[in-house]
C-alpha cells in the first residue's frame, strides 16, 4: 500500500479475473480511487466466498472481465466522501449488495426490499456505470457495487452497514450474503409461523441461515435436504429436526418429505441451490391450497428458464424469488448483526476453509469439496 490520504489513489492487491474461466485468476496491484462525495474507501479485513462469485467468474450471466470478486467480507472505514453522514474513518462495516433508501415506493412498502434507488448492480459498476478500480489504466469491473478480494475497495454509503467493532470478523463476513439471505427468506419472506413445518434444499450457508430463522420462530419441523450426508450435523448444529439425503433414495424428493411431515406436505420450503428440477419437487412438498417455496438459488445460465410444473402452482401454492431473503438492508440487518454479535447462531460451523488473498486461486476448488460450507479469505 503506497498511500491512505483519502484524496489519493491507492495501489494495493487485489485479485482479478480475466475471463478465462473460473481459475483464470491472478493476484495483481490494483489502483483503487478516492471515494466521491458519498462514496467510501474501504480497507478489507476478512473476506468470504459465495456461490455467486464462482458464476461471476465463469462468466454468468455475462462475461464481464477484468473483474475483481467477491461480495461478503468486512473492514474499516479508511477515507469517506464529504457528503457522507452514516459512517466515519475507522468504523467497522459490511457491505451490502443492495441498499435501502427509506424513500422510494419499495423501501417505503413493507413487501419487498428492493431498494429502486439503490438496487444490487448487475453489471459490476458502481451506480453511475463506472468502477473505482483499475490495473495499469485498465477499468477493472466489480463484484456488484463493491469488490472485496482485495485490500481496498469503494463503496457507496448506502451499500455499508456499521458493525460492532468487537463483533468476531468472521462472522460479520458470513452475515453480508449468504447466512442472512437465508435467515431472511424464513423471516421476512415466508414469515414462518410457530409451529409450522418446512423444508430447507440445500444445507449450505443460506440453508443454514433459513434453519436457525425457523428454529427462531417457533417451527415444529425443520427438514434439511443436501445430498452430503456430512450436512446432518451442520443442520442439527442449527435446529434441523429431520435430514433427508435424496440420493439414498429412488423416491421424488417433494414424496420422502411429505413421509416426514404428513400427507398434506409442509407449510414453507426453500430452494436454496439454484438446481432447476428441485423447483418443482419443492412446490409439490407443500400444503396445496396455502404452500409458500422461497426460491433463492441461482441457476447457471444455460439453465436460465426454470420449469415448474403448471398444475403444482394452480393448486393454490405461492412461488415467489428472493434476493437477500427480502431483508432491508438497514433496517433488518442490524438485528441479525446484534444476534450475530451475541453469537445466538453457531456460526462457526459454516468456516470450514480459508484461504489467503494471495492463495485465492484455490478458494473455488475448495467451495466445491463436499465438506465445505464457507471458504473465508485472509487479506
Ligand atoms: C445473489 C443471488 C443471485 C442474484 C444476485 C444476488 N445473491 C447473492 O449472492
Ligand atoms: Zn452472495
Amino acid at each position: 500500500m503506497e498511500s491512505t490520504s483519502s484524496q489519493a489513489i491507492i495501489t494495493c492487491k487485489g485479485a482479478v479475473w480475466w475471463g478465462g474461466g473460473e481459475k483464470d485468476v491472478s493476484v495483481e496491484e490494483i489502483e483503487v480511487d478516492p471515494p466521491q462525495a458519498t462514496e467510501v474507501r474501504v480497507k478489507m479485513l476478512l473476506a468470504s466466498v459465495c456461490h455467486t462469485d464462482l458464476l461471476r467468474a465463469k462468466g454468468i450471466p455475462s462475461p464481464l472481465f477484468p473483474r475483481v470478486l467477491g461480495h461478503e467480507g468486512v473492514g474499516v472505514v479508511e477515507s469517506i466522501g464529504e457528503k457522507v453522514t452514516n459512517v466515519k474513518v475507522g468504523d467497522v462495516v459490511i457491505p451490502t449488495f443492495i441498499g435501502e433508501c427509506q424513500e422510494c415506493e419499495n423501501c417505503i412498502s413493507k413487501e419487498t426490499n428492493m431498494c429502486l434507488k439503490y438496487p444490487p448492480t448487475f453489471n459490476g459498476l458502481m451506480l453511475d456505470n463506472t468502477s473505482r478500480m483499475s490495473i495499469r489504466g485498465q477499468r477493472l469491473y466489480q463484484l456488484f457495487s463493491c469488490a472485496t478480494w482485495c485490500e481496498y475497495m469503494v463503496v457507496e454509503e448506502n451499500y455499508l452497514l456499521k458493525v460492532d467493532p468487537t463483533i468476531d470478523l468472521v462472522h460479520a463476513s458470513f452475515i453480508s450474503c449468504g447466512f442472512s439471505t437465508g435467515f431472511g427468506a424464513a423471516w421476512k419472506e415466508a414469515k414462518v409461523q410457530s409451529g409450522s413445518t418446512l423444508a430447507v434444499f440445500g444445507l449450505g450457508a443460506v440453508g443454514l441461515g433459513v434453519v436457525s430463522a425457523a428454529k427462531m420462530l417457533g417451527a415444529s419441523k425443520i427438514i434439511g435436504i443436501d445430498k452430503n450426508g456430512m450436512k446432518k450435523a451442520k443442520g442439527e448444529a442449527f435446529g434441523m429436526s429431520d435430514f433427508i439425503n435424496p440420493i439414498e433414495s429412488d423416491k421424488p424428493i417433494s414424496v420422502l418429505i411429505k413421509e416426514i411431515s404428513g400427507e398434506m406436505g409442509v407449510d414453507y420450503c426453500f430452494e436454496c441451490t439454484g438446481v432447476p428440477p428441485l423447483l418443482t419437487q419443492a412446490v409439490e412438498a407443500t400444503k396445496t391450497g396455502k404452500g409458500k417455496t422461497i426460491f433463492m438459488g441461482a441457476a447457471a445460465a444455460d439453465e436460465d428458464f426454470v420449469q415448474v410444473r403448471f398444475r403444482a402452482l394452480l393448486l393454490g401454492r405461492t412461488l415467489k424469488g428472493s434476493i437477500f431473503g427480502g431483508l432491508k438492508a438497514r433496517s433488518d440487518l442490524p438485528i441479525i448483526a446484534e444476534k450475530c454479535l451475541k453469537k445466538e447462531f453457531p456460526l462457526d460451523e459454516l468456516n470450514t476453509h480459508e484461504v489467503s488473498l494471495m492463495e485465492i486461486g484455490k478458494a473455488f476448488e475448495l467451495l466445491k469439496q463436499p465438506d465445505c460450507v464457507k471458504v473465508v479469505v485472509r487479506i
